[in-house]
């Protein structure tokens, strides 16, 4: 049986009381760790068939921000690794444990390496413009604006569901000077900004950047205008599977959040909501990571680098499944 808090965990995640790329990508994590925890049973192979339940429920829970299959496959490829050599429940619970713990303290050392590093880009003067909330974006600003650079921050609200309100509530806190506009102003704001930081929920293999809805209007904008645009963005939000030419896709939520139930159900309006966007890499002037500076046309390296190993799989599998 998957423990409660497992399931509740996902339910949070779908519902969005825990999102966030970076954030998702540690809760599945911790998820995890606590379904191995809860385990009571005695026979390995039960585990192994529980754990992939409990990951197949954290997978399917949100679609598009590729930390999350990224975080679980972190772990469970660790842990298969570890398979040659456990013998008793007890081990593979251990092993779970540990890798899930190293994903989560990876994950949050990277967002304090991004921010350091970013923080670097900005000066004293600048006008930043954010767009929906991003921890690793802001982690950028919130340093640059510690370390003593007197910057001012526009951040768009993120419609519909407004996820600027947090980031503008999260800069006042911290005191950094800011400003809330409507998304549809940023064409006429854009002449006052300086550089554009965003987040990222995956990247492409071709360095196109996944983001909130929006975010590609920015970048256009930011490219007309000749503002830089900058992603913030860990590695494990590179997507493997784009190497093989699969798409990320764009998850679609419900139009109540776009407008009243009674609005659409009445005048039996059609309603989209595609919660993300695909910022092709000619608008991208740089991806922050952990590691350092990225051009966008350097995103396959990182993947070679990082999921070499999935991809040469994958390739078999496909190879071999042409073959028959
Ligand atoms: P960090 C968010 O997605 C936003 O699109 C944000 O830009 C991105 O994740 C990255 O966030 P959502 O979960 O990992 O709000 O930088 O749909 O916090």
């Amino acid at each position: 049986m998957i423990p409660e808090s497992v399931l509740k965990l996902a339910e949070d995640i779908k519902a969005m009381r825990i999102r966030g790329a970076g954030r998702i990508a540690r809760a599945v994590a911790k998820g995890l760790a606590e379904a191995a925890t809860a385990y009571t049973g005695d026979s390995l192979e039960e585990f192994n068939e529980y754990i992939r339940r409990v990951a197949k429920l954290l997978r399917e829970t949100r679609p598009t921000a590729v930390s999350l299959p990224n975080a679980i496959s972190y772990i469970l490829s660790r842990y298969k690794r570890d398979l040659e050599y456990i013998e008793r429940v007890h081990e593979a619970r251990e092993s779970i444990i540990t890798h899930a713990t190293e994903f989560i303290k990876y994950s949050l050392e990277a967002v304090k390496k991004i921010g350091i590093i970013g923080s670097h880009m900005i000066s004293s003067g600048e006008t930043i413009l954010t767009h929906c909330n991003s921890s690793t974006a802001l982690e950028i600003i919130i340093r640059a604006f510690k370390d003593g650079k007197d910057i001012e921050v526009f951040a768009t609200e993120t419609r519909p569901k407004c996820q600027g309100y947090i980031t503008a509530g999260i800069l006042k806190r911290n005191n950094v000077p800011t400003v809330l506009i409507p998304d549809s102003a940023i064409k006429s704001i854009m002449k006052k900004i300086d550089k554009v930081i965003v987040g990222a929920d995956a990247i492409a293999a071709n360095g196109a950047v996944v983001n909130k809805v929006g975010t590609s209007l920015i970048a256009l904008a930011a490219n007309e205008a000749s503002v830089d645009f900058i992603v913030a963005a860990e590695t494990y939000k590179f997507s493997p599977v784009t190497v093989l030419g699969e798409l990320v896709e764009i998850e679609e939520r419900d139009p109540r959040e776009v407008c009243s139930e009674k609005f659409f159900r009445y005048k039996k309006i059609k309603i989209r909501n595609p919660a993300f966007d695909i910022t092709p890499p000619e608008y991208i002037d740089i991806i922050v990571t952990e590691r350092g500076l990225i051009p966008p046309q350097a995103a396959i390296l990182v993947l070679s680098e990082d999921y070499g190993w999935i991809i040469m799989d994958r390739m078999i599998k496909l190879t071999s499944a042409l073959e028959e």
